[in-house]
């Protein structure tokens, strides 16, 4: 009787081992969702599953019973499903395993399945759900086994939990508890062992997806003020002249639409700022410490400017450049709201994550040089990952040192004094772009046809302007190519050429030379401490 009694409470643990597999498994699942693919919540991409297939007689009565509480109801229904599915498969893995792992594999394909059927979901969709499976089932295993070992323990002969003690040899040293009561022992420890995970598990699992379908909301929500947030008119445009982009198959386009701009930072998620409540500070080596508000910059009024972004990690041939359209404000005027003084030479920017970029003092104060705080790009506000609400962006300077997103703080100060994220991580504290130039077609490594080709590219001078770009094909003659109009100096330029393609294997080597007649560093350096440099030569195979 006894022995049923205790069968029937381990039934009910297994159904506890259930639920807590199945919280990992939507944990995992939303912090993965979070990572790499935000519309993969299996639970919120099951829940739309439901709404979309859900017949129109039943829709309309759930939204008669629940009325604008009808999607509560239907992730509260849902949560109830998880809940007693989760329970049973915890059963089904003690009493009969592996029935408890199927169970919990086909709700991950399931799940799984309603993710990537949704429309405008990423490559990567199917990682949370799967990886979120992977974990839940992991969980399952290893506490089913823990909850056997201590049935076994429990559920042994009564005999063994009291040894028969020989009267007539009464003990002559006190018993360990061990000898006491070796099988209690043993329950006490299997039982630890089952509860410890069990609360290890479902501690981390409530923590860590409660908190990530909480960021993940926060990111939707601050991507919605996004969306409708309308800027001002700026006071000025920039004129695209006439031959400013070449149509050559194969070449970058002039602007780099975002979705296509390279992405470099050290945030591990996006930070998301809603523009109400951002501020930005300027202060240190200033007459008066002055904050604004996102509403106080745009009444500075906007114009638009056209800044082709650098990073120092880009390779000879890299792809770490792109060019667009950004609407700002000078820093110049920010800063004299605060009045700089005298002595000062770098302004230290910095994140809302912290990181911090240190900016000679003079390239921010130039009269000539169009270093901006900017709230839009190519048309839009500036993406989140790049720098929403509003970042810098310096002409002439890798972003490391000038191209702060998620701006928060402007320090006035001096080299001596401050350092910046980058500067003890093996990169200078001032760095100026390398100017460059890039094959972009033929591709590299990509066989052409023989005959009448283009060998295309773009080249980049920020602050000074690209003179001219030159060609040579198998170490032949520098030749000088066809370039497109610049917006100005502080863009990159398209250039290209018509070449002949014999078949065999060519080399083709670029250069380029500035307008201060300097010819681009032959000498190949690696990025660190502060930039690449070299011309790029690729191998070109002509069928
Ligand atoms: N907050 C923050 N801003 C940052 C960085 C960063 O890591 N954090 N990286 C910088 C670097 S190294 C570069 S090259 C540019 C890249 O800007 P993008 O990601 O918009 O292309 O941002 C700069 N601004
Ligand atoms: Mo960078």
């Amino acid at each position: 009787m006894a022995d049923r009694r205790s069968g029937k409470r381990f039934i009910a643990w297994a159904a506890l081992a259930g639920l807590i597999s199945g919280a990992v498994f939507l944990a995992v699942a939303e912090l993965f969702a979070l990572l790499v693919a935000r519309a993969a919540s299996p639970v919120l991409a099951v829940g739309g599953f439901v709404i979309d297939i859900v017949p129109q007689p039943f829709k309309e009565f759930a939204i008669a019973t629940f009325g604008e509480y009808d999607k509560i109801a239907l992730l509260a229904g849902l949560g109830l499903a998880v809940v007693i599915a989760s329970a049973i498969a915890g059963i089904l893995q003690l009493v009969r395993a592996p029935l408890g792992v199927i169970a919990l594999g086909i709700a991950g394909v399931l799940s799984t399945a309603a993710i990537v059927t949704r429309a405008g979901v990423t490559p990567l969709a199917f990682l949370p759900p799967v990886l979120g499976t992977v974990a839940g089932t992991v969980i399952l295993v290893l506490l089913i086994r823990r909850l056997r070992r201590w049935r076994e323990a429990a559920l042994a002969p009564a005999a063994a939990k009291k040894p028969a003690v020989d009267p007539s040899t009464p003990p002559i040293t006190k018993p360990s508890p061990t000898d006491l009561a070796p099988a209690d022992t043993k329950v006490g420890v299997s039982r630890r062992g089952f509860f410890g995970l069990a609360a290890i598990a479902g501690i981390s699992a409530v923590v860590v997806g409660v908190a990530s379908r909480a960021v993940s909301m926060t990111v939707s929500s601050v991507e919605s003020i996004r969306k409708a947030l309308k800027l001002p008119t700026p006071n000025s445009t920039v004129t695209i002249p006439d031959g400013a982009e070449l149509d050559v198959p194969g070449i970058s386009p002039l602007f780099t639409p975002n979705e296509d701009f390279y992405r470099v930072d050290t945030a591990l998620t996006v930070p998301t700022i809603d523009p109400d409540t951002w501020r930005l500070v300027i202060d240190g080596m200033v007459d008066e410490r002055v904050e604004m508000s996102f509403q106080d910059l745009l009444d500075m009024g906007l114009d638009e400017y056209v800044i082709t972004l650098t990073c120092v990690s880009n390779e000879v041939g890299g792809e770490l450049v792109g060019n667009a359209k950004w609407l700002g404000v000078p820093i110049r005027d920010v800063l004299a709201k605060a009045g700089v003084k005298s002595g000062a030479d770098m302004v230290l920017s910095r994140s809302v994550d912290g990181y911090t970029a240190s900016t000679p003092l003079a390239s921010l104060t130039d009269d000539n040089l169009d270093a901006i705080l900017a709230v839009a790009m190519n048309g839009e506000p500036l993406p989140l990952e790049h720098g929403f609400p509003v970042r810098m962006v310096v002409p002439g300077l890798y972003g490391y040192v000038s191209a702060t997103k998620w701006l928060t703080e402007l320090k006035v100060t001096t080299f001596a004094d401050d350092e910046a994220y980058w500067t003890p991580r093996g990169y200078s504290a001032e760095a100026p772009i390398k100017f460059s130039s890039r094959v972009d077609t033929p591709k590299l490594g990509e066989a052409v046809e023989a005959g009448r080709i283009p060998i295309a590219g773009v080249a980049w001078a920020q602050s000074v302007g690209i003179d001219r770009v030159e060609v040579s094909i198998d170490n032949g003659e520098w030749t000088p190519v066809t370039l497109s109009k610049a917006i100005n100096d502080d863009t990159w330029v398209q250039w290209f050429m018509e070449w002949d393609a014999t078949p065999g294997t060519h080399y083709v080597a670029v250069r380029a030379i500035n307008k201060n007649g300097d010819t681009q560093i032959e000498e190949r350096a690696p990025i660190a401490p502060n930039g690449s440099s070299g011309w790029q030569r690729s191998l070109v195979r002509v069928n």
